[in-house]
């Protein structure tokens, strides 16, 4: 059979999952980079907006990083006027600074709206700890792309705005006066990820930390430590090294409180497997979050982390955390500070999200739509909440497009590489509401069989869309051929807001027919905080809780039913949302406004939490 242009770049990427990073000059992401001593690059940056991307491309229209000989135009040289009689037309260090990390939209004014090139410049000069030393520069997300030129040469490039990339830079760093500039592009695009339809705002910039992180010539790049899929007491997975001549090197695993101090040889890709029998593990969980201190050294390289271990699996409708039927008592989140303004980037910014769905009664949270930043998921980590990662496949992106799954699945590596080690995630979801049909199911098939490579310990799902049985228009099923292929069934659905009003719940039979357990991945209705009306009356708190009254009560007859994210926590800004006096650009389905008030819905729905804690005897 003749292989369409899409199996075939699939197959490639397959057979070579690393080399792929390598096409934009980067390494594999380095592991647990916050435990490296980083150096921070953080705090303020002179940028210079470019709407006509003439500091990248010449009259022409050919980019200028593409000419050996760069000329100064191009604003990645960060020119100076040789002379009096120079021109140079731009000049960093006169252009005002922005916040790195955080969007560009709510620093500035004039940048609400904007969508296009930014370009970024931090100067700093760099002492090496010892010689011999490496050094990386690591940037935890620019939304869309990013180009990165140090010292007027170009790194390389990095598309996706929600996970992190970094760089070797050994050698090409000074003791004084270093200029990283970082072109980030915001512009939508048909063939990215996401594309051009979303309903969210899309915040340009850098939009999480920037860093440099040296080591030594050899050191640990990678490591893989969970419980081995359905054992409670075997911790598998690897340790990678990173350097010339990296084989047949000594790493020690230490994990001191179980007394346990471990040597291995690498191969010659400088990998070693791990595999540990361990009696009486103390498991992570939401009752007790406990975390194992574990310190990996290899030569002069030690890098040290807090690892909890748990199994998460599914056995017919049931979800088991550690062997255990779980309730997933969710609420999806948007990665936005509404109250600030802008996108969260902060362990505070994710304090107080994680701090209200909390006190809303929750076990997990669906973190849509896009992958957030590291700071949540460790908190998350921390405080014991579940986590449902996601793959910005958004509606409807160019399935047969060979390039869009590149970055659809570099998308998603980089988040499994990231957060691999923490516990707190539990399912990796591909993608949500995208139209069925056969292209998708390919592209959505080899990410999931993606995502199981890289990291068969946890469960794989995506946010389908349901349908009405023809000629029932009440009987609603799941009639999506990747419901075949994920470990728990989920979707999204709007009985009461754009399907009829919250009145017609009752009516509905739900028909689906999977032994896998279900998750309402949304049920949502817009209210503005502080309007009051009766039951009926549209963008109503009373609307929104009679909604919720309605939905959760038809939800609960589902029988495979083991979770919900309701959308959502927070009001949130979205350009599709223009109705004044009730939305002015906020999608209203927050059970808390844009304000932080409470509103009546989010007590529907804590009442709901409560009750399923009592049927299920969860704390
Ligand atoms: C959905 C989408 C979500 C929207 C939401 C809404 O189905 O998944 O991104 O924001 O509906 O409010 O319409």
């Amino acid at each position: 059979m003749k292989k369409t242009s899409i199996q075939t770049a699939i197959c490639i990427l397959l057979l070579f999952p690393v080399s792929l990073t390598e096409i934009h000059g980067q390494l594999p992401l380095i592991q647990n980079y916050i435990n490296r001593e980083p150096r921070t690059l953080n705090g303020k940056w002179h940028y210079i907006v470019d709407p006509y991307e003439i500091g990248y491309y010449d009259y022409r229209y050919t980019p200028y990083d593409q000419n050996p000989k760069p000329q100064d135009r191009a604003y990645f040289m960060n020119a100076k006027p040789k002379d009096k009689s120079d021109r140079v037309e731009y000049d960093f260090d006169k252009s005002p600074t922005l916040l790195v990390p955080r969007d560009w939209n709510s620093q500035q004014e004039k940048l609400f709206y904007y969508e296009g090139t930014i370009w970024y410049k931090h100067s700093f000069d760099h002492v090496s700890k010892q010689p011999g030393n490496r050094l990386f520069l690591y940037i935890g997300a620019t939304n869309y792309r990013a180009d990165v030129y140090l010292n007027g040469k170009k790194l390389g490039y990095h598309k996706g705005g929600f996970t992190p990339f970094n760089f070797e830079i050994t050698g090409l760093v000074k003791e004084k006066d270093n200029f990283l500039i970082v072109k980030v592009d915001n512009k939508r695009k048909a063939e990215e990820v996401p594309t051009l339809n979303t309903d969210w705002w899309n915040y340009g910039g850098i939009t999480r930390d920037v860093a440099l992180i040296e080591t030594p010539g050899i050191f640990i790049i990678d490591y893989f430590l969970q419980l081995r899929k359905s054992s409670g007491d075997n911790i598998s997975g690897y340790i990678v090294l990173n350097g010339e001549n990296c084989q047949g090197k000594t790493v020690e695993l230490s994990i001191p409180e179980l007394k346990i101090k471990n040597k291995y040889i690498t191969d010659k890709n400088g990998r070693t497997q791990v595999d540990l029998k361990i009696q009486n593990l103390r498991l992570w969980s939401p009752q007790d979050p406990y975390r194992y201190s574990i310190i990996i050294t290899a030569g002069d390289d030690q890098v040290a982390d807090q690892i909890g271990f748990r199994t998460i699996e599914t056995k017919g409708t049931d979800i088991l955390l550690n062997g255990n039927p779980v309730f997933l008592r969710g609420i999806s989140i948007h990665e936005e500070n509404a109250i600030r303004g802008g996108r969260a980037y902060s362990r505070e910014d994710a304090q107080m999200l994680l701090n209200w769905a909390h006190d809303l009664g929750c076990n997990f949270v669906r973190l849509a739509h896009y992958p957030h930043n590291e700071n949540i998921i460790r908190l998350a980590d921390e405080m014991g909440i579940m986590v449902w990662e996601e793959n910005p496949v958004y509606w409807t992106i160019q399935w047969n497009n060979p390039e869009t799954f590149i970055t659809a699945s570099n998308q998603l590596k980089e988040v499994i590489s990231r957060d691999k080690n923490r516990a707190a995630v539990i399912i990796w979801s591909m993608a949500n509401e995208t139209p069925v049909s056969p292209e998708r199911l390919t592209f959505l098939k080899n990410l999931s069989d993606t995502a199981r490579s890289m990291d068969n310990t946890r469960l794989i799902s995506a946010a389908l869309e349901q349908h009405s049985i023809q000629g029932h228009e009440m009987k609603r099923t799941i009639d999506d051929p990747f419901a075949g292929y994920v470990d728990i069934i989920s979707f999204n659905e709007y009985v009461g807001w754009y399907d009829g009003l919250p009145g017609k719940c009752s009516k509905i039979q739900w028909e689906i027919n999977y032994d896998k357990p279900v998750i309402i991945s949304e049920l949502g209705a817009d209210a503005l905080g502080g309007m009051h009306g009766d039951s009926l009356t549209r963008w109503s708190e009373e609307y929104q809780e009679y909604f919720y009254r309605e939905n959760l009560s038809m939800v609960s007859k589902i029988p495979q039913l083991r979770g919900t994210t309701p959308w959502i926590l927070v009001d949130f800004r979205s350009p599709r949302r223009t109705l004044p006096d009730i939305q002015d650009g906020w999608n209203r389905k927050g059970l808390i406004s844009e304000t932080g008030n409470k509103k009546k819905a989010f007590y529907t729905l804590r009442e709901f939490y409560k009750e399923i804690r009592t049927k299920y005897g969860q704390d």
